[in-house]
């Protein structure tokens, strides 16, 4: 890009800016033009984050928008969850967390704009990517594409959300804090399969937003085509050399994703603060001007939300918010140093002349001047992924640009920010047992079993000669389908007497019994979800009963038609095998169906259940498929973040006080190879990157929203399908309980507990060259003799410490002139 270019795009802005303005009238004014967005006539860069609503509570929403509002964020962007506003058609429900508006005014009530990617597909990791699987089952309808009753179903949604918010004055051309919104989503990466269909579908898509005429702009991201005005954006772990696809277009990065999301049997994603402060740098260095992170505060997908399939509870994707709403230290806070230092050349980034030079090996210097003023700003760049850079800007300054990293140089000749030196300090949290008072060691177990009597003897709700497709039929109101049949054994037919069920599925877990005995479960491996379930079994003479239930662990949410993707046992065949190969194929058998478990239309899992009366307290049986559990606790003391602890436990779903806090599934562990104890921040990111929780339940701790908890007694209640031992289960509280620095001279380093915690010793503390990382940390070769001393004095007994990294601070040390001086401290809270 080129600086008259860019005065060019300004010119066009300002040619917008009085176009809508004649349009709006009263209100914030959104416009844009090819360097900036421009609200009320201010130029601006702006840096907004992912937080979904429903994966926290409303209760939590206040504390995360103000933790995003420190965070040095501008917007919070949210996607609007179809499936959970619209359950059944022109039903709707926006109660609880799922209260769009109220969650829309929290954001404008701490002074933010709010971003709104309606889709209304989601994606997300989200069950079937947020359409209701209602829509599904609509006759003749194709989803996603130019099919008139699917764009009749979105437009009618999409009309009314915007409705919604028009009716609150919400969007910003009315005064409210909806700077930009957002139709479709990613669906440039899917489109190809759905030829002139899908092109055809995109143009409807921008014609219907813009004719809802919200006043602000909208976006498609991923979408290279989009019609104007539609600004396409971009997703990814990298934007840098994006480019819209209109030069009066603002370069927007809709998704940059933070971290990573896990699945059931995979690893813990992480990815480095030093990468992701990398890339946003870069996306800056290179023109950039609206930047959202994916996910900022990632969260829980509760009750039977996660996509997939096989996508875990867990949505905490490694955000700068944890999944609890804790500070993710360093991310959290590098990224805001990062925010501070664009903030604050913002001026001249959005009105200036651009020139862009290499200097070798990677290394890369840009500057952004203002010829008049001039104001200016330099970005200087490291792509190499292994070489340091020593750089001479003769007059301007000396600098270390370590590998892939970028320096952020004001007025071009003063170092105010480089992405891999990291100020900011390391939390290390813990987990603390539940100290309520007389709150025993161990939880106390009442338990029954899942009520089958009818389903192992066949007896369904309906019947149809042929295996139905899961989803379909169940509309995913549960995630469980009983499939059964039987079939008649001849008394002198002895091919039968040693048996095989082969059982074909699309998944995602199936349980099969035959004659009333369990004979096997299995689910997919390796990310794979169907699979072919094969037992030997005993047949007796006359009449055997087969009782297949198959459940599923989160609809897919992406890729072409993946609205059409199979579930359950759809088709088989479902086959007996006897002596010599001899196939009988049940397939076209006579199958009677049940849609969900006897518990769950007990509602077994609330405490106000009119068949509560038959929970046992003797002989708590463990490693026992089908069953429920139910214990009392008291809520732990204090503000810390909940979780319990299911180490243990089967697969299942669990509930406190009548609350799902999701699936749950410890005993599926992540695979034992892939990790490594060393993380590179150097060197493109992928999701392979980084992984660490080898050989252990992909996920064992699962949280409980404060909000969900009473003071006095609460009930946790845990259906168990597969067998496990609830002995194990408690509740704890999360915190940070080392706190660790490693911050480089010159800046300023600051240390905090959690929850009113305050610092209780400084486990080591170096002002030199010190080696290691936090919880491992050693001596250099050089430091100040006072080290340990200035930090305690300035930090135990705080619940936050400041300390200047500087030798006014700690007096002179004995490292030589040319050392890169660092301060290394580990504080416990
Ligand atoms: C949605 O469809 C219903 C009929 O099913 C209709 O009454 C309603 O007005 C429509 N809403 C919008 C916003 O178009
Ligand atoms: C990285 O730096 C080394 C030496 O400084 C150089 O040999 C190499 O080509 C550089 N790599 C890139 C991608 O510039
Ligand atoms: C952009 O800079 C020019 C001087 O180069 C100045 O006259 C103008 O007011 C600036 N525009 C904005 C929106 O700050
Ligand atoms: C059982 O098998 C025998 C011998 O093959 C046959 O004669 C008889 O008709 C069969 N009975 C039934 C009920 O099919
Ligand atoms: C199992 O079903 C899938 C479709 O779901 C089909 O593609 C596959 O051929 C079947 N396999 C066998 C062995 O029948
Ligand atoms: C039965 O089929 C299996 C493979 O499906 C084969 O290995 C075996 O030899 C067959 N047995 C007979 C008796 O045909
Ligand atoms: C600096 O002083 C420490 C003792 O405080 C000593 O162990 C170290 O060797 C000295 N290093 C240098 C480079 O003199
Ligand atoms: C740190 O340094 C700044 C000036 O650079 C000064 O204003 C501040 O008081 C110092 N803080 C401490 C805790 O020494
Ligand atoms: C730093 O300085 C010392 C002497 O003061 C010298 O021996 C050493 O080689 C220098 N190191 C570097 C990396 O320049
Ligand atoms: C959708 C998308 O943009 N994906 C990209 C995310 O970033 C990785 C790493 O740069 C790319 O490989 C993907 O194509």
């Amino acid at each position: 890009m080129t600086g008259s270019m860019r005065d060019m795009f300004f010119v066009f802005g300002l040619a917008l800016l009085f176009f809508c303005s004649s349009v709006l009238g009263e209100g914030i004014q959104v416009t844009y033009d090819g360097g900036a967005i421009i609200i009320n006539g201010e130029r601006r860069v702006l840096f907004s984050g992912s937080i979904h609503y429903p994966r926290s509570t409303a209760q939590m929403w206040p504390d995360l928008i103000q933790k995003a509002k420190e965070g040095g964020l501008d917007a919070v962007e949210t996607y609007v969850f179809w499936d959970r506003h619209e359950p059944r058609r022109r039903e709707y429900d926006f109660t609880g967390n799922l209260d769009l508006i109220r969650f829309i005014k929290t954001i404008q009530d701490a002074g933010l704009y709010v971003v709104l990617r309606i889709g209304p597909y989601v994606c997300a990791e989200w069950n079937y990517g947020g359409y209701p699987v209602w829509l599904h089952n609509m006759p003749g309808v194709q989803i996603r594409t130019d099919n008139q009753i699917y764009k009749d179903e979105m437009q009618n949604f999409t009309t009314m959300i915007v409705n919604m918010c028009k009716q609150e004055k919400l969007f910003a051309s009315q005064g409210g804090p909806i700077i930009i919104a957002q139709i479709e989503n990613e669906y440039g990466n899917i489109m190809g399969p759905y030829g002139a269909a899908g092109k055809a579908y995109i143009q409807w898509c921008a014609k219907m937003a813009e004719s809802l005429n919200i006043g602000v702009p909208w976006i498609m991201c991923q979408q290279s085509d989009a019609p104007q005005p539609m600004i396409n954006t971009c997703n990814g772990f990298y934007c840098d050399t994006f480019k819209p696809n209109n030069p009066s277009s603002p370069k927007m990065w809709t998704e940059n994703w933070t971290g990573w999301y896990k699945t059931w049997g995979g690893k813990d994603p992480h990815r480095t603060a030093e990468d992701v402060a990398f890339a946003v740098a870069r996306f800056f260095q290179f023109g950039g001007v609206f930047q959202n992170y994916y996910m900022y505060h990632g969260g829980t997908n509760f009750g039977r939300t996660s996509g997939g399939p096989y996508i875990t509870t867990s949505y905490d994707y490694d955000a700068p918010l944890d999944e609890y709403g804790n500070l993710n230290q360093p991310k959290w806070g590098h990224l805001n140093q990062l925010h501070l230092a664009i903030k604050s050349v913002q001026k001249v980034l959005t009105n200036s002349t651009f020139t862009n030079k290499q200097l070798g090996n990677g290394v890369e210097l840009s500057t952004y001047i203002n010829e008049a003023t001039g104001e200016k700003v330099c970005f200087l760049s490291n792509q190499n992924t292994t070489n340091d850079a020593n750089i001479d800007l003769q007059k301007d300054g000396k600098y270390f640009v370590p590998a892939w990293s970028v320096s952020i140089l004001g007025d071009c000749n003063k170092e105010v920010y480089n992405s891999a030196k990291v100020n900011t300090q390391t939390s290390v949290m813990v987990k603390k047992p539940n100290k309520a008072e007389n709150e025993p060691a161990q939880l106390s177990w009442l338990w029954r079993p899942e009520p089958m009597k009818d389903t192992l003897k066949g007896k369904g709700t309906f019947s149809a000669t042929k295996l139905l497709e899961q989803k379909e039929t169940t509309v995913d109101v549960s995630d469980y389908l009983w499939y059964m049949t039987s079939v008649n054994i001849n008394k002198s037919d002895h091919s039968w007497s040693k048996a095989t069920l082969r059982v074909n599925t699309t998944g995602h877990v199936l349980h099969a019994y035959v004659n009333k005995n369990c004979i096997g479960s299995q689910w997919g491996k390796g990310g794979k979800y169907n699979f072919i379930f094969e037992q030997p079994i005993k047949l007796k003479a006359g009449i055997n009963q087969i009782s297949l239930l198959s459940a599923t662990v989160g609809l897919q949410n992406y890729g072409s038609f993946f609205d059409l993707a199979l579930t359950g046992i759809v088709g088989g065949p479902v086959q007996l095998i006897g002596a010599g190969n001899v196939t009988k194929d049940l397939s076209s058998n006579q199958w009677f169906y049940k849609v969900g478990l006897n518990g769950e239309s007990q509602q077994l899992y609330s405490e106000n259940s009119p068949h509560n009366n038959k929970w046992d307290s003797n002989e708590l049986p463990i490693r026992r498929a089908m069953t429920w559990y139910k214990t009392t606790f008291k809520a732990p003391l204090g503000r810390d973040p909940v979780v319990v602890d299911l180490q243990g436990m089967g697969k299942g779903q669990a509930w406190v006080n009548g609350h799902s806090i999701g699936r749950f599934w410890p005993s599926f562990l992540a695979e034992e190879s892939g990790c490594s104890d060393k993380c590179d921040y150097r060197g493109q990111y992928g999701s392979n990157k980084c992984l660490t929780n080898c050989g252990n339940p992909s996920q064992r701790w699962y949280h409980v929203p404060r909000s969900f908890l009473r003071d006095d007694k609460n009930t946790l209640i845990l259906f168990e399908e597969i067998g496990g031992s609830p002995l194990q289960v408690a509740f704890q509280t999360i915190t940070v309980g080392t706190a660790c620095g490693n911050a480089y001279e010159g800046s300023t380093l600051q240390l905090s507990c959690q929850g009113g915690q305050t610092i209780s010793a400084i486990q080591f503390a170096s002002f030199g060259d010190a080696q290691g990382t936090c919880g491992s940390y050693l001596k250099g070769t050089c430091e100040a003799v006072n080290s340990l001393s200035v930090v305690q004095k300035a930090c135990v007994g705080q619940q936050t410490c400041l300390i200047n990294v500087s030798e006014t601070t700690f007096g002179t040390s004995n490292c030589s002139g040319n050392t890169t001086k660092r301060l290394a401290v580990e504080a416990v809270c």
